[in-house]
Protein backbone atom coordinates (compact mmCIF):
# COMPACT_ATOMS: atom_id res chain seq x y z
CA UNK A 1 0.00 0.00 0.00
CA UNK A 2 1.65 3.10 -0.94
CA UNK A 3 1.99 5.85 1.69
CA UNK A 4 -0.66 8.11 1.67
CA UNK A 5 0.21 11.40 -0.60
CA UNK A 6 -0.55 14.61 1.67
CA UNK A 7 0.26 17.70 0.30
CA UNK A 8 1.30 20.80 2.08
CA UNK A 9 -2.07 22.50 2.20
CA UNK A 10 -3.53 19.49 3.11
CA UNK A 11 -1.77 19.53 5.95
CA UNK A 12 -1.88 22.78 7.03
CA UNK A 13 -6.20 22.74 7.04
CA UNK A 14 -5.64 19.19 8.76
CA UNK A 15 -3.20 20.88 11.33
CA UNK A 16 -5.49 23.48 11.89
CA UNK A 17 -7.00 21.66 14.59
CA UNK A 18 -3.81 22.44 16.55
CA UNK A 19 -4.85 25.95 17.25
CA UNK A 20 -8.03 26.43 19.24
CA UNK A 21 -10.43 28.55 17.48
CA UNK A 22 -8.35 28.65 14.47
CA UNK A 23 -10.46 30.33 11.47
CA UNK A 24 -7.96 29.29 8.63
CA UNK A 25 -6.34 32.43 8.36
CA UNK A 26 -2.58 31.11 9.23
CA UNK A 27 -3.44 28.26 6.69
CA UNK A 28 -3.85 30.76 4.50
CA UNK A 29 -0.95 32.66 4.93
CA UNK A 30 1.39 29.92 5.04
CA UNK A 31 -0.59 28.44 1.54
CA UNK A 32 0.33 32.08 0.41
CA UNK A 33 4.53 31.71 1.02
CA UNK A 34 4.01 27.90 -0.42
CA UNK A 35 2.34 29.43 -3.55
CA UNK A 36 5.44 32.26 -3.71
CA UNK A 37 8.07 29.19 -3.42
CA UNK A 38 6.73 27.44 -6.40
CA UNK A 39 7.51 30.41 -8.50
CA UNK A 40 10.87 31.21 -7.11
CA UNK A 41 11.96 27.81 -7.44
CA UNK A 42 10.43 27.59 -10.97
CA UNK A 43 12.92 30.69 -11.61
CA UNK A 44 16.04 29.57 -9.62
CA UNK A 45 16.06 26.10 -11.42
CA UNK A 46 16.25 28.16 -15.09
CA UNK A 47 18.50 31.33 -13.50
CA UNK A 48 21.27 29.87 -14.90
CA UNK A 49 19.46 29.71 -18.64
CA UNK A 50 18.16 33.21 -18.65
CA UNK A 51 19.39 36.93 -18.14
CA UNK A 52 17.70 37.20 -14.48
CA UNK A 53 21.02 37.19 -12.81
CA UNK A 54 22.19 40.01 -13.10
CA UNK A 55 20.19 43.59 -12.97
CA UNK A 56 21.51 44.43 -16.26
CA UNK A 57 19.24 47.31 -17.09
CA UNK A 58 17.68 45.28 -19.56
CA UNK A 59 14.38 45.29 -20.31
CA UNK A 60 12.22 41.70 -21.40
CA UNK A 61 9.62 41.08 -24.06
CA UNK A 62 7.18 42.59 -21.66
CA UNK A 63 8.55 45.15 -21.18
CA UNK A 64 9.73 45.02 -17.70
CA UNK A 65 13.51 45.48 -16.26
CA UNK A 66 15.38 42.74 -16.37
CA UNK A 67 15.50 42.17 -12.08
CA UNK A 68 18.23 40.38 -10.34
CA UNK A 69 16.39 36.95 -9.02
CA UNK A 70 16.72 37.93 -5.00
CA UNK A 71 14.55 41.32 -6.01
CA UNK A 72 12.58 39.31 -8.00
CA UNK A 73 12.04 36.84 -5.27
CA UNK A 74 11.31 39.59 -3.00
CA UNK A 75 8.60 40.88 -5.06
CA UNK A 76 6.83 37.35 -5.59
CA UNK A 77 6.96 36.79 -1.78
CA UNK A 78 5.47 40.80 -1.23
CA UNK A 79 2.75 40.58 -3.79
CA UNK A 80 1.79 37.05 -2.60
CA UNK A 81 1.52 38.11 1.04
CA UNK A 82 0.18 41.78 0.37
CA UNK A 83 -2.36 39.88 -1.60
CA UNK A 84 -3.20 36.77 0.48
CA UNK A 85 -4.75 39.65 2.86
CA UNK A 86 -3.50 38.28 6.24
CA UNK A 87 -0.69 40.08 6.55
CA UNK A 88 -0.54 43.15 8.11
CA UNK A 89 3.61 44.16 7.85
CA UNK A 90 6.61 42.54 6.30
CA UNK A 91 10.42 42.86 7.10
CA UNK A 92 11.99 41.70 3.92
CA UNK A 93 16.23 41.48 4.10
CA UNK A 94 16.01 43.37 0.59
CA UNK A 95 14.34 46.41 1.98
CA UNK A 96 15.49 48.79 4.61
CA UNK A 97 12.15 49.55 6.18
CA UNK A 98 9.23 47.51 6.91
CA UNK A 99 6.73 47.39 4.03
CA UNK A 100 3.00 48.13 5.74
CA UNK A 101 0.75 45.99 3.47
CA UNK A 102 -2.47 46.04 5.63
CA UNK A 103 -3.59 49.57 3.91
CA UNK A 104 -5.58 47.44 1.57
CA UNK A 105 -6.60 45.09 3.59
CA UNK A 106 -7.45 46.95 7.12
CA UNK A 107 -10.94 45.79 6.41
CA UNK A 108 -10.15 42.01 6.73
CA UNK A 109 -7.69 43.00 10.10
CA UNK A 110 -4.77 40.82 9.45
CA UNK A 111 -3.64 39.05 12.26
CA UNK A 112 0.05 38.14 11.04
CA UNK A 113 3.20 39.73 10.15
CA UNK A 114 5.88 38.36 8.49
CA UNK A 115 9.66 38.29 8.06
CA UNK A 116 11.35 37.15 5.34
CA UNK A 117 15.14 36.84 3.86
CA UNK A 118 13.56 35.95 0.37
CA UNK A 119 16.70 34.58 -1.16
CA UNK A 120 19.27 33.99 1.06
CA UNK A 121 22.77 33.40 -0.49
CA UNK A 122 22.03 34.72 -4.02
CA UNK A 123 25.56 35.00 -4.72
CA UNK A 124 25.66 30.86 -4.33
CA UNK A 125 23.69 30.85 -7.60
CA UNK A 126 26.20 31.29 -10.12
CA UNK A 127 28.01 28.76 -8.87
CA UNK A 128 24.81 26.69 -8.74
CA UNK A 129 25.11 25.59 -5.18
CA UNK A 130 22.13 25.79 -2.94
CA UNK A 131 20.18 28.52 -2.08
CA UNK A 132 16.77 29.34 0.36
CA UNK A 133 13.78 31.22 1.34
CA UNK A 134 13.94 32.11 5.13
CA UNK A 135 10.43 33.23 7.13
CA UNK A 136 8.83 34.08 10.46
CA UNK A 137 5.72 34.47 11.20
CA UNK A 138 4.18 36.54 14.02
CA UNK A 139 0.71 37.59 15.53
CA UNK A 140 0.37 41.46 15.20
CA UNK A 141 0.35 43.70 18.37
CA UNK A 142 -1.05 46.50 16.92
CA UNK A 143 -5.11 47.01 16.35
CA UNK A 144 -6.69 47.26 13.35
CA UNK A 145 -5.38 50.05 11.38
CA UNK A 146 -2.31 50.64 12.91
CA UNK A 147 0.50 48.12 11.89
CA UNK A 148 4.04 49.39 12.03
CA UNK A 149 8.12 48.27 12.94
CA UNK A 150 7.02 47.34 16.42
CA UNK A 151 4.53 44.21 14.84
CA UNK A 152 7.99 42.54 13.84
CA UNK A 153 10.26 43.23 16.68
CA UNK A 154 9.24 40.26 18.74
CA UNK A 155 10.90 37.79 20.26
CA UNK A 156 11.66 34.75 18.79
CA UNK A 157 9.63 32.56 21.42
CA UNK A 158 6.69 34.84 20.04
CA UNK A 159 6.79 33.24 16.64
CA UNK A 160 3.47 31.45 15.69
CA UNK A 161 5.19 29.88 12.73
CA UNK A 162 8.77 29.30 10.61
CA UNK A 163 10.39 27.94 8.32
CA UNK A 164 12.70 27.85 5.09
CA UNK A 165 12.65 27.09 1.20
CA UNK A 166 15.35 25.10 0.07
CA UNK A 167 16.14 25.13 -3.74
CA UNK A 168 18.43 22.73 -4.15
CA UNK A 169 18.76 18.75 -6.25
CA UNK A 170 15.51 19.12 -4.74
CA UNK A 171 13.03 22.10 -3.46
CA UNK A 172 11.89 21.34 0.03
CA UNK A 173 9.71 23.67 2.57
CA UNK A 174 10.51 22.68 5.95
CA UNK A 175 8.00 24.65 8.57
CA UNK A 176 7.28 24.37 12.26
CA UNK A 177 3.78 26.42 13.80
CA UNK A 178 4.73 24.94 17.15
CA UNK A 179 3.88 21.08 17.20
CA UNK A 180 7.30 20.01 15.82
CA UNK A 181 8.90 20.55 12.60
CA UNK A 182 7.96 18.71 8.73
CA UNK A 183 9.33 18.51 5.53
CA UNK A 184 7.83 18.74 2.38
CA UNK A 185 9.16 18.16 -1.41
CA UNK A 186 8.48 20.11 -4.33
CA UNK A 187 6.60 17.29 -6.39
CA UNK A 188 6.81 19.59 -9.90
CA UNK A 189 5.10 17.52 -11.89
CA UNK A 190 2.26 18.07 -9.82
CA UNK A 191 3.07 21.20 -8.53
CA UNK A 192 2.66 20.62 -5.14
CA UNK A 193 4.54 20.55 -1.81
CA UNK A 194 4.33 17.00 -0.76
CA UNK A 195 4.75 15.56 2.98
CA UNK A 196 8.51 13.39 2.72
CA UNK A 197 10.09 14.06 5.89
CA UNK A 198 7.15 14.05 9.35
CA UNK A 199 8.47 14.99 12.62
CA UNK A 200 11.94 16.03 11.59
CA UNK A 201 14.44 15.58 14.86
CA UNK A 202 17.75 16.71 15.02
CA UNK A 203 20.02 14.20 16.03
CA UNK A 204 22.05 15.48 20.21
CA UNK A 205 24.87 14.00 19.21
CA UNK A 206 26.14 14.97 16.27
CA UNK A 207 29.21 14.20 13.41
CA UNK A 208 29.22 17.90 11.59
CA UNK A 209 31.17 21.23 12.05
CA UNK A 210 30.30 23.99 9.97
CA UNK A 211 32.04 27.11 10.59
CA UNK A 212 34.37 29.63 7.82
CA UNK A 213 37.51 28.71 9.12
CA UNK A 214 38.99 31.34 7.08
CA UNK A 215 37.84 33.90 10.14
CA UNK A 216 39.72 30.96 12.25
CA UNK A 217 42.32 33.39 13.09
CA UNK A 218 39.52 36.38 14.08
CA UNK A 219 38.09 34.29 16.56
CA UNK A 220 38.11 34.56 20.51
CA UNK A 221 39.93 31.89 22.30
CA UNK A 222 36.87 29.92 23.16
CA UNK A 223 35.77 29.65 19.37
CA UNK A 224 39.17 28.19 18.57
CA UNK A 225 39.33 26.15 21.68
CA UNK A 226 35.87 24.41 20.55
CA UNK A 227 37.32 24.28 16.70
CA UNK A 228 40.26 22.31 17.59
CA UNK A 229 37.88 19.89 19.98
CA UNK A 230 35.85 19.47 16.70
CA UNK A 231 38.62 18.45 14.65
CA UNK A 232 40.65 16.48 17.98
CA UNK A 233 41.34 12.83 16.87
CA UNK A 234 41.86 11.65 20.35
CA UNK A 235 38.55 11.77 21.39
CA UNK A 236 35.92 8.94 21.68
CA UNK A 237 34.22 10.22 18.63
CA UNK A 238 37.08 11.17 16.89
CA UNK A 239 37.65 14.07 14.28
CA UNK A 240 33.93 15.63 13.50
CA UNK A 241 33.12 16.36 9.79
CA UNK A 242 34.08 19.45 8.23
CA UNK A 243 31.17 21.09 5.89
CA UNK A 244 30.81 24.36 5.22
CA UNK A 245 29.06 25.58 1.93
CA UNK A 246 28.54 28.97 2.77
CA UNK A 247 24.92 29.31 2.26
CA UNK A 248 23.15 29.36 5.56
CA UNK A 249 20.01 27.39 4.66
CA UNK A 250 22.03 24.26 3.05
CA UNK A 251 24.13 24.49 5.67
CA UNK A 252 21.37 24.48 8.49
CA UNK A 253 19.36 21.79 6.61
CA UNK A 254 22.18 19.13 6.40
CA UNK A 255 22.90 19.48 10.00
CA UNK A 256 19.05 19.56 10.54
CA UNK A 257 18.69 16.11 8.84
CA UNK A 258 22.10 14.89 9.77
CA UNK A 259 23.17 16.14 13.14
CA UNK A 260 25.91 18.58 13.52
CA UNK A 261 26.55 22.46 14.68
CA UNK A 262 26.74 25.41 12.61
CA UNK A 263 28.56 28.53 14.03
CA UNK A 264 29.01 32.10 12.62
CA UNK A 265 30.77 33.87 16.09
CA UNK A 266 31.54 37.44 15.98
CA UNK A 267 35.20 38.26 15.48
CA UNK A 268 36.66 41.63 15.82
CA UNK A 269 35.94 43.30 12.57
CA UNK A 270 32.09 41.91 12.98
CA UNK A 271 31.49 42.24 17.06
CA UNK A 272 27.76 40.81 16.33
CA UNK A 273 28.66 37.99 13.57
CA UNK A 274 27.53 38.58 9.91
CA UNK A 275 23.93 36.93 10.16
CA UNK A 276 20.15 38.48 11.28
CA UNK A 277 18.60 38.35 14.10
CA UNK A 278 15.24 38.74 13.29
CA UNK A 279 14.81 36.95 9.69
CA UNK A 280 17.69 34.51 9.72
CA UNK A 281 18.29 33.06 13.35
CA UNK A 282 15.19 33.18 14.87
CA UNK A 283 13.25 31.59 12.47
CA UNK A 284 16.00 29.07 12.12
CA UNK A 285 15.95 28.85 16.07
CA UNK A 286 11.95 27.78 16.50
CA UNK A 287 12.98 25.10 13.90
CA UNK A 288 15.59 23.90 15.66
CA UNK A 289 14.17 23.69 19.02
CA UNK A 290 11.21 22.12 17.59
CA UNK A 291 13.44 19.66 16.08
CA UNK A 292 14.89 19.02 19.89
CA UNK A 293 18.19 21.16 19.28
CA UNK A 294 19.67 24.29 20.59
CA UNK A 295 20.29 28.26 19.41
CA UNK A 296 22.41 30.79 21.18
CA UNK A 297 24.47 33.74 20.33
CA UNK A 298 27.28 31.66 22.70
CA UNK A 299 25.65 33.31 25.92
CA UNK A 300 21.94 33.11 25.95
CA UNK A 301 19.13 31.55 23.64
CA UNK A 302 18.45 33.58 20.34
CA UNK A 303 14.87 33.61 20.81
CA UNK A 304 15.00 35.29 24.03
CA UNK A 305 17.09 38.11 22.57
CA UNK A 306 14.62 41.01 22.36
CA UNK A 307 15.13 42.74 18.68
CA UNK A 308 15.98 46.56 18.72
CA UNK A 309 16.87 47.05 14.79
CA UNK A 310 15.27 45.33 12.26
CA UNK A 311 18.45 44.58 10.33
CA UNK A 312 20.54 43.51 13.57
CA UNK A 313 23.62 41.06 13.81
CA UNK A 314 24.02 38.81 16.17
CA UNK A 315 26.83 35.56 16.68
CA UNK A 316 24.75 31.97 16.03
CA UNK A 317 25.16 29.02 17.03
CA UNK A 318 22.43 26.35 15.77
CA UNK A 319 22.10 22.48 16.13
CA UNK A 320 22.26 19.34 18.15
CA UNK A 321 22.11 19.79 21.54
CA UNK A 322 25.40 18.09 23.19
CA UNK A 323 27.14 19.86 20.51
CA UNK A 324 25.75 22.91 21.44
CA UNK A 325 26.11 21.90 25.12
CA UNK A 326 29.84 21.05 23.93
CA UNK A 327 30.44 24.81 22.69
CA UNK A 328 29.10 25.91 25.93
CA UNK A 329 31.15 24.55 28.13
CA UNK A 330 33.96 25.19 26.23
CA UNK A 331 33.42 28.76 25.57
CA UNK A 332 34.66 31.77 27.62
CA UNK A 333 32.15 34.75 26.87
CA UNK A 334 31.34 35.12 23.59
CA UNK A 335 30.02 38.08 22.93
P1 LIG B 1 30.66 33.76 4.72
C1 LIG B 1 25.14 34.06 2.55
O1 LIG B 1 25.77 35.22 2.00
C2 LIG B 1 25.10 34.25 4.06
O2 LIG B 1 24.34 35.36 4.40
C3 LIG B 1 24.55 33.00 4.72
O3 LIG B 1 23.63 32.33 3.92
C4 LIG B 1 25.80 32.17 4.96
O4 LIG B 1 25.67 31.31 6.07
C5 LIG B 1 26.86 33.24 5.24
O5 LIG B 1 26.42 34.42 4.56
C6 LIG B 1 28.21 32.84 4.71
O6 LIG B 1 29.10 33.89 5.06
O7 LIG B 1 31.28 34.97 5.38
O8 LIG B 1 31.16 32.48 5.37
O9 LIG B 1 30.78 33.72 3.23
Amino acid sequence: MAARLITLNQFIVERQKDFPCSEGRLSRLLADIGAAAKIISREVNKAGLVDILGADGSTNVQGEEVQKLDAYANNTFISFLRNGGECAVIASEEDEDVIITEDAYVHTNPKYVVAMDPLDGSSNIDVNASIGTIFSIYRRRSKQGEASKADVLQKGSEQVASGYVIYGSSTMLVLTTGNGVNGFTLDPSIGEFCLSHPKIRIKPDGKIFSVNEGNYHAFNPGVKKFIEWCKDPAKEEGPLKARYIGSLVADFHRNLLKGGIFMYPSTAETPNGKLRLVYECNPMAFIVEQAGGRATNGTVRIMDIQPTELHQRVPYAVGSENLMDQLHTTLGVWG
